[in-house]
């Protein structure tokens, strides 16, 4: 199978060492809309693949997983690298097949089974099981005859209720997130014709509209604010943002969420009252001639311009870093963060220019630089931004990187550890040392040192203005910012006072 891919000049080829990365690598590519093809030998191997096949099952991302496996004869009874692969990947795949030993006589099977393949993994990921018999190694012959396009997949479409209930509602928000799959000016359109605002997390590529309200968690966060501005109806493209602040917000207002479009069923909260079509949502009538939309504005405005205040005040801080990268993105450079903070403060503090993708399928931190990776080598520079525990986890992707024709720049927000749990209740209620055990997880591992056993260009950035100059620069590249936890949550007490303080 590897030497048959190889000899295809249609395909790109890409060896990775890692199987784990290669599946996010897999991943990365797919993103674009085009199924790329994972490949590895039989055994552990396969299992490494699970983590990314999740993701992808989660994110709808289409990915064809392609395991070598023994044949049936040879297994259970304890061959060599030789395990149960039947359904390994449960149901986070759309297909499972457990393919025939290949063999020259039936090669009329071999179109069908593959247009079948690339056609579910339109939606997500399929996975092919291969076994082979001695001898394993071929020569790869012609391709049977092409047989037509893939199929089309039908969609499941969930459509609930009538909307006759919500068209006169004037309060409206729209919140968009990411995996929405809709052009985003239709939602730009949308917006304009009911004058509500869009409540936009980076992922959804929807923050730089006119009516985009980008600081949505700080002024949240503001109860006066918050009570002021309750929603009677939510119109939601897409996944929630990772703001538990606004899910709490929309829950405590008790409005109906209406749920456009896929991925899936989005409902954590149960007050999904319909899914539907934008079509659908043309008789809704919306605020037109009322104040709704301009207080939304004004209060936005002036929470970006006290961010951007509060920031410059700080000379180094992980909401300055979010804010930074995303100033730093022009129209070829690409982002991915990591979840934990580095995709919280991109929501939150990253302004208007903020755009990314993250993996919140499934919120893992693994494979966050694999997946960047994947990305970047389509051809377009990629900054990716991980928290410190993210890229230990993942550094297996450094391995073979100078050699990549990849444009990747890492910036590794160096807190020594979870700095997400230092928001939890946990940091207060355990003892230090205990809290630093189970929840802290200082690694004490050298980033830079880790970096330059790769042959990677490595430096530690101390100010705002050298991360911005350092990230222009072409990779592949890690670039460190050293943080502290507590003092983090310091900095998102002092930017979220300075929102709340001008929204008198
Ligand atoms: C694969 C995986 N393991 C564990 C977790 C749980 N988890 C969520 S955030 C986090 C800490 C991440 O630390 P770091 O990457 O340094 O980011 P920070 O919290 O410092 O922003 C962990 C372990 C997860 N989401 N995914
Ligand atoms: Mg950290």
């Amino acid at each position: 199978m590897a030497i048959a891919l190889a000899e295809r000049a249609e395909l790109a080829l890409h060896v990775v060492h890692d199987e784990r990365v290669a599946a996010f690598v897999a991943l990365g590519l797919g993103l674009e809309g085009v199924p790329a093809v994972l490949l590895c030998t039989s055994g552990t191997a396969a299992v490494n693949f699970h983590p990314a096949v999740v993701e992808a099952g989660s994110s709808n991302v289409p990915m064809i997983v392609a395991t070598a496996d023994r044949p049936p004869e040879l297994r259970g009874i304890g061959s060599p690298q030789t395990i149960d692969q039947v359904d390994l990947y449960g149901r986070a795949v759309r297909w499972f097949h457990d393919a025939r030993v290949p063999d020259e006589a039936d090669p009329a099977s071999w179109r069908p089974l593959a247009q079948r393949v690339f056609s579910t993994a339109d939606g997500g990921p399929v996975h092919l099981n291969l076994p082979f018999r001695e001898p394993l190694l071929g020569r790869a012959g012609a391709l049977p005859d092409t047989i037509g396009p893939p199929l089309p997949v039908p969609r499941g479409i969930a459509v609930g209720g009538p909307l006759d209930d919500y068209v006169d509602r004037q309060r409206g928000v729209i919140i968009a997130g990411g995996g929405h799959g809709q052009p985003v000016t239709t939602i730009e359109a949308l917006a304009e014709r009911l004058g509500w605002p869009v409540l936009a997390d980076p992922t959804s590529g929807c923050r730089a509209f006119a009516q985009s309200v980008t600081a949505f968690d700080p002024l949240l966060r503001h109860d006066d604010f918050a009570r002021a501005h309750a929603p009677d109806l939510v119109v939601r493209f897409g996944r929630a943002p990772a703001s538990k602040v606004l899910s709490q917000w929309i829950a405590a207002s008790r409005a109906p969420v209406i749920q456009v479009g896929g991925p899936g069923v989005i409902d954590p909260d149960r007050n999904v009252v319909a899914f539907c079509s934008i079509d659908e949502l043309a008789p809704l009538s919306g605020a037109a001639g009322t104040p709704w939309m301009a207080r939304w504005r004004h209060a936005n405005a002036q929470a970006e311009t006290a961010i951007d205040a509060a920031v410059a005040e700080l000379p180094m801080s992980e909401p300055g870093v979010a804010r930074t990268v995303a100033a730093a993105l022009h129209d070829d450079i690409e982002l991915v963060v990591s979840s934990s903070m580095p995709v919280r403060d991109l929501e939150w503090f990253g302004g208007p220019a903020a755009r990314a993708h993250a993996n919140r399928g499934a919120n893992g931190i693994d494979g966050v630089m694999s997946t960047a990776l994947g990305k970047a080598l389509g051809g377009r520079p990629m900054i990716v931004v991980v928290g410190d525990i993210a890229f230990v986890h993942d550094s297996n992707v450094l391995v073979g990187l100078r050699a990549r024709n990849a444009d990747l720049r890492i910036v590794v927000i160096d807190n020594g550890g979870g700095g997400i749990f230092s928001f939890l209740p946990q940091a207060a209620t355990l003892d230090g040392d205990r809290f630093e055990q189970l929840f802290g997880t200082p690694h004490g591992t050298d980033v830079l040192a880790l970096a330059a056993a790769h042959g990677i260009a490595a430096q530690t950035v101390d100010t705002l203005g050298e991360l911005a100059e350092a990230v222009r620069a072409p990779g592949p590249s890690v670039i460190r910012v050293v943080t502290s936890r507590a003092d983090n949550v310091r900095h998102h007490e002092l930017l979220n006072a300075a929102v709340a303080a001008v929204q008198r």
